[in-house]
Parts: structure tokens; C-alpha cells; sequence
């Protein structure tokens, strides 16, 4: 099985794991073909996937049949095996392991921010529910586009509960997408990558959410540019990556990570851990509604299946580890609240 044709991809501008993907492909120069639903894609005879999310890459699957894939982190693991040159993995597993850790905490903790502050000040709804539908309906009346602006607003901001965000939890994402822009700014001083001076997956899976956080929704950006202003030209730089020449050497040594990397890594610890752990308790419990303290704050939120998912990779990540390794890893977590992990 091969990917021997440009891929194709359907995205959305919008949508922080479409914008995460495209930006793999061009640093890693790989050819593709991009749409956006709903302008040119109804006369592609496409197969569905089994949960349709944004992005979906159609690819062949093992008889060489095209077949819709979701989910951005295995399939840049599937586009590393296929297709060799530039890699987002790390070589060095202790450093592959940070990369991952970091690469989910941006797409499922970050998220809780991006999805937040789009869907809660009535600015940020009213510019996003003014320009997503029409990324997907440019030629259509003012009115199709009216009703459709209606619709995704009400969908969306109905599933604020889905990441959590409610009014308890604003204070506390708000305060850990700030904490967050501080810590990052200072670390991309000694990168400017998450883990050197190439990209690693963890930088793409941060930089899908600060499309959205530092670029677009106005509240995030307005915070975005005041308090951290080189992220906001750190997401443009990463955007495309294409013409970087990346060496063996670009990636940080593993005893010599800079302490900005440990202070991310503490941010992860305060607010992710604790919540991915008690949102594995709830599900596995079946729990309605799981409660834990994030910050010395209170969290609530419907649980979420698939957060008990990443925890599950998360740990198996770990276990693969070699066990110099792991106990190298275990020096790097220690006191950052993601040895709690394991
Ligand atoms: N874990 C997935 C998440 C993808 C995802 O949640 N995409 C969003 C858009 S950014 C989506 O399609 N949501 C479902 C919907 O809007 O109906 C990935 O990494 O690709």
C-alpha cells in the first residue's frame, strides 16, 4: 500500500486540525490536493468516514480502495511510514515521547481554549458566525448564508459542553491560555520549535489551535498580540515551513532541554493531567458528569470517551519506552504534575 498520488484532504479554514495537517504537508513537502466542503466537493464521489470530522484525508487502505481517515496524530505516524524525509518524529525517544505529550496537550487542551473563546463573547461569535459559513458557501445568497451562520452558531455554542467550557471553567481556561501564551513566547526564544531548531509534531498540534486563538477569533487574538506577540508571528512562520532545511542536529539534545521546556511542561501538568485522569475515572466509572480541581478551581464537565482514549496512548507511548529511556523521561517529568500520569 502506498500513498503514490498528491493526497487529498478536506478541510476547513476554520478548523484547527485541518489548518495542523496542511502545515505538516508543506514542511514536509509532500504534494496535495486541498478542499473545502460545500464549494467544489459535491461532485467528488468520495467515501464517507465512520465519524466524519475535519480533516479527512482519503487514502488507500489495504486492497489499494480509496477510504476516508480522521484523526490528525495517527495519520501523521501513517504519513512518516509512507513517506520518508523531513519527519515531525523525533529519532531520540525521550524526546519523541515530550513530543507527543506536547502534540496532544495542544489538540486536546488548547482546543478547550480555541472552542471556548470562539463560542462564548458575543464578538467572537458574531465573526465567526459571519465568516464560517461562508467558507463553505462563498457563492451562495446573503440569506442561505444567514441561515446557515444561524445554524452552525446554535450547533456550536450547544456543544460548548463537549470541551468543557461552561461558566465555572471560563476563569480557568481563560487563565491557562494566558499562562500559556507567557510560558510559550519564552520558550520559542530557545527554538524556535517546541524541541529545537525543526518542527516536531507537537509544534503543529499547538500551532492548528493558534490559527485560530492568535490569528483569528478577535477576544483570543486581542490577548494573543498585547501579551505574546511573538506567537502571533511564530503561527504565521509555521504556517509554512517549506523551505527550512532541517539537520540531525536541529533537535535538542536530551540532557540539555532548555528549563522553559520543563516550565511547559508544568502548565501541562496543572491543568491537562488532572483533568484527563478524572475524566478516565468518570468514564470508566459512567459517570454523568465528572468534577475535579484544576488549579485549586473547580472543573466540571460531561466526560468525553475519547480524552480516555489519548490517556490510554499517552501511557502506552511510555511503556514502549526502553527503560533508560523511561527513566530519563521520569527525570524530565518529575515535578511538573505529568509524572502523575503514570
Ligand atoms: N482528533 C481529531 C479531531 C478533529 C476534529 O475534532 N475536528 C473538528 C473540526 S476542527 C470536527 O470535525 N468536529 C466535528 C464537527 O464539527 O461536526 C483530529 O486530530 O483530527
Amino acid at each position: 500500500m502506498s500513498i503514490d498520488e498528491s493526497l487529498l484532504v478536506r478541510g476547513a479554514p476554520g478548523s484547527p486540525y485541518t489548518r495542523k495537517m496542511l502545515a505538516v504537508l508543506r514542511y514536509r513537502r509532500i504534494p496535495y490536493r486541498f478542499f473545502t466542503g460545500g464549494l467544489w466537493s459535491d461532485d467528488q464521489d468520495l467515501p464517507t468516514a465512520k465519524v466524519e470530522l475535519l480533516p479527512t484525508f482519503y487514502l488507500p487502505d489495504a486492497t489499494g480502495e480509496l477510504e476516508a481517515v480522521v484523526d490528525s496524530t495517527p495519520i501523521i505516524r501513517r504519513l512518516e511510514s509512507e513517506i520518508p524525509g523531513r519527519p515531525v518524529i523525533p529519532e531520540d525517544p525521550v524526546l519523541r515521547f515530550l513530543d507527543y505529550l506536547l502534540e496532544d496537550y495542544g489538540d486536546e487542551w488548547l482546543t478547550k481554549a480555541m472552542f471556548h473563546y470562539r463560542w462564548y463573547y458575543e464578538p467572537d461569535i458574531e465573526q465567526a458566525g459571519a465568516i464560517l459559513p461562508r467558507w463553505r458557501a462563498l457563492t451562495r445568497s446573503t440569506e442561505e448564508i444567514e441561515q446557515l451562520s444561524t445554524f452552525i452558531k446554535e450547533r456550536q455554542i450547544s456543544r460548548l459542553y463537549v470541551v468543557g467550557s461552561n461558566d465555572t471553567t471560563a476563569p480557568v481556561i481563560e487563565a491557562s491560555y494566558k499562562r500559556f501564551l507567557d510560558l510559550f513566547a519564552a520558550h520559542i526564544k530557545n527554538g524556535p520549535f517546541v524541541l529545537g531548531r525543526r518542527p516536531g509534531a507537537s509544534d503543529f498540534g499547538l500551532y492548528g489551535q493558534l490559527t485560530q486563538l492568535a490569528t483569528f477569533d478577535p477576544t483570543p487574538v486581542a490577548i494573543t498580540i498585547e501579551r505574546a506577540p511573538d506567537v502571533h508571528a511564530w503561527v504565521s512562520i509555521v504556517e509554512d515551513l517549506s523551505g527550512l532545511e532541517p539537520s540531525d542536529d536541529d533537535w535538542f539534545e536530551r540532557d540539555a532541554l532548555p528549563e522553559t521546556l520543563g516550565a511547559l511542561l508544568s502548565e501541562v501538568g496543572r491543568t491537562y493531567v488532572p483533568v484527563l485522569l478524572a475524566n478516565a475515572k468518570a468514564v470508566d466509572e459512567g459517570a454523568e458528569t465528572m468534577t475535579t480541581e484544576v488549579d485549586g478551581c473547580v472543573w466540571e464537565q460531561t466526560p468525553f470517551p475519547y480524552q480516555a482514549k489519548c490517556l490510554q496512548w499517552i501511557r502506552q507511548e511510555f511503556v514502549r519506552l526502553d527503560p533508560e529511556d523511561r527513566d530519563v523521561v521520569g527525570d524530565v517529568l518529575a515535578g511538573t504534575g505529568c509524572e502523575r500520569l503514570f
